[in-house]
């Protein structure tokens, strides 16, 4: 297809470029690290959403070539900010089903020369479960390495309670989908307190994701939530306006 051929063109000119989304400490407002995401403007298809080429890039078995280049650029740039904050970036499910993925990823990072604490991978339950023993695998191999696993989408899908039982996870990333209603709706309010009492037993750390207003924020930060990402705090951003983001904000 016209989509298949401008992506494969795009991934070999070196086209898509990654933003950086800033996920802040809510105590004190303080960026903690960066979620990085992928950006595609093509001359003539306009912008093509990472929902709609990710899953292609997949599909057609070129997600290695894709997320390796990304990778390494999302990286490069987390060297270039100013303190050692953290990198998050998105894994995918075909990722987790190959078993090449936790030496790739920290070849990159000792390529780049990034700290593999540095590094956090968000990844889905659903991709956990589509191949169990390899993501295990994967996952234990790079946590060894220092790396931390985010659970991300928290609370939608595929999420089961039993995932949590495994401790394979460092960080759990609430949907936004209880963020955006909890002010309105009481049972996304309930749901939110429950995961943070969960999380803070089971020793994972927690971020809302999607927070687009101050009172979502002062919220969820009366509630014990430690980070928060969202338009609120800053929408995702090129290398060099999250340069400039960070000389302004702490
Ligand atoms: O940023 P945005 O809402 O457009 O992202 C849409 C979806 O694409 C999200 O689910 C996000 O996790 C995913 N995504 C964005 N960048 C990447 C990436 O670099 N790799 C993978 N695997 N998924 C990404
Ligand atoms: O699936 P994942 O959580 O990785 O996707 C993150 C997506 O959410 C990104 O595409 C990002 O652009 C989007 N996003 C980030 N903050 C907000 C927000 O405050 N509101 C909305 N609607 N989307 C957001
Ligand atoms: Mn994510
Ligand atoms: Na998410």
């Amino acid at each position: 297809t016209q989509l298949e051929q401008a992506l494969r063109n795009a991934i070999i000119s070196d086209a898509i470029d990654v933003h950086f989304q800033p996920i802040v400490s809510l105590a004190n407002n303080m960026v903690l690290g960066f979620e990085a995401l992928a950006r595609w403007n093509d001359p003539d298809l306009g912008f093509v959403s990472p929902a709609v080429f990710v899953p292609l890039a997949e599909e057609r078995g070129f997600i290695d070539a894709l997320s390796e280049t990304l990778l390494r650029k999302a990286a490069e740039a987390a060297l270039s900010w100013p303190r050692e904050l953290f990198l998050s970036f998105n894994l995918s499910s075909a990722q987790l089903m190959d078993p090449g993925t936790s030496s790739s990823v920290l070849a990159i990072l000792t390529r780049v020369g990034l700290d593999p604490h540095r590094l956090e991978l968000e990844i889905t339950e659903t991709a956990v479960m589509s191949s169990a023993d390899t993501a295990h695998r994967i996952i234990a191999d790079l946590r060894a390495a220092g790396v931390r696993i985010s659970l991300d989408d928290f609370g939608t899908g595929q999420s089961s309670l039993g995932r949590l039982r495994e401790f394979i996870f460092d960080k759990v990333k609430i949907d936004r989908a209880f963020v955006s209603r909890m002010n309105s709706d009481r049972a996304s309010e309930h749901i939110i307190k429950a995961v943070l009492a969960m999380c803070e037993g089971l020793e994972l750390r927690v971020v809302a994701e999607g927070i687009e207003e101050h009172a979502e924020a002062a919220k969820l930060k009366a509630l014990g939530c430690a980070m928060g990402q969202g338009y609120y705090f800053g929408k995702p951003a090129d290398g060099a306006a999250t340069l400039r983001y960070l000389q302004t904000h702490y």
